[in-house]
């Protein structure tokens, strides 16, 4: 009996300190009000369920932490984290397992017990869910706090990408895109997978365009789509919830349905005419204002804007700008 009760107090601790991690997110970076009071709520339900354990006392009574054998073992996995999504995911874990563990146990001794951790269990399941979508949504939303977004792409940069992309970056430039419609798949990975070592580097937020797979492949930021190419809804699920995603759009009638399908921003362009795209008409600075206007999805001006037009664009409400010639100028 004394062996299962070490189970049950390890347990407890790891339920109860799994959901204090995830609250303290849901509290403290979050600032959700309603998902933290939620989950505090829930580390009370445990503590309930916890108490319909007979003989409560035995729980502390046997505790010898220099006994257990998993006491000094600290694998990779547990020593250090990426992000706060890693912490979010390690913790929203422990926390399921320790549920379930709980739930066998108790089982043993008392059913009633062994059935309440059954559905905390399956709350904390419906929380993992919605915290992991309020939890992308936060991080990509900071992701997408830019204002200049620079597109690297040899057609215009010519061998010097490398160079160009430090350039930008050193410059403080905070979200790149790898764009290049020539290259093979495998030239287009190998540079990805440069371009990625210095945004890591410096911070920067990586968007691949259409090369979905190599964007999963290296663990890029997002990436950035065209009206022809696979629909948002698919690129969605290949690349789950956490990823961007941007479409290109170039009309009202593209923004609107860009605004209601799951990508996280959307691009319209070419404002001007520009030699990247030589075969598309302007799209106009009303169009532009027109769409900064009705959608609320984050807006992202491009083609053909240099110093000398950006204020013009600027002045139409548009906050986030995109380039590819005029980097020099206005990094
Ligand atoms: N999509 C619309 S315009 C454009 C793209 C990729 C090219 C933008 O290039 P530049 O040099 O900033 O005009
Ligand atoms: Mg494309």
């Amino acid at each position: 009996m004394q062996k299962i009760y070490r189970i049950f107090d390890a347990n407890i601790n790891r339920a109860l300190e799994g959901l204090r991690v995830v609250e303290e997110i849901a509290r403290f970076i979050l600032e959700d009000k309603k998902l933290s009071s939620k989950i505090k709520g829930l580390r009370g339900k445990v503590k309930y369920a916890c108490s319909l354990i007979p003989q409560q006392q035995l729980i502390i009574k046997i505790r010898d932490s220099k006994k257990d054998v998993g006491w000094k073992v600290y694998p990779k996995s547990e020593s250090s984290r990426a992000d706060i999504i890693s912490i979010y995911k390690a913790n929203i874990k422990r926390a399921t397992e320790a549920l379930r563990v709980l739930e066998e146990f108790t089982k043993l001794i008392n059913p009633g017990a062994g059935r309440a951790f059954k559905d905390l269990r399956f709350m904390v399941y419906d929380l993992e869910k919605e915290l992991y979508e309020e939890i992308s949504d936060y991080l990509k939303q900071k992701k997408l706090n830019f204002n200049l977004y620079v597109i690297i792409d040899p057609a215009a940069h010519g061998k010097n990408i490398f160079k160009i992309t430090q350039k930008v970056l050193k410059s403080g430039v905070k979200f790149i895109q790898y764009r290049d419609k020539k290259a093979s798949s495998k030239k287009f990975l190998n540079n990805a997978q440069k371009i990625k070592r210095l945004t890591d580097k410096y911070k920067a937020v990586l968007i691949i365009n259409d090369h979905i797979n190599i964007a999963k492949k290296i663990n890029a930021d997002g990436v950035h789509i065209g009206q022809e190419d696979i629909p948002p809804r698919k690129v969605r699920e290949m690349l789950g919830d956490e990823k961007i995603i941007g479409i290109s759009t170039h009309s009202y009638k593209q923004a609107c349905r860009a605004a209601r399908s799951p990508v996280d921003y959307l691009s319209c362009g070419p404002i001007f005419k520009t030699k990247t795209k030589p075969w598309r008409r302007a799209v106009g600075l009303p169009l532009l204002k027109k769409v900064v206007k009705s959608v609320k999805k984050p807006i992202v001006a491009i083609g053909g804007i240099d110093k000398n037009n950006l204020q013009q664009v600027k002045k139409t409400g548009v906050k986030r700008i995109a380039v590819i010639n005029a980097w020099r100028e206005l990094i």
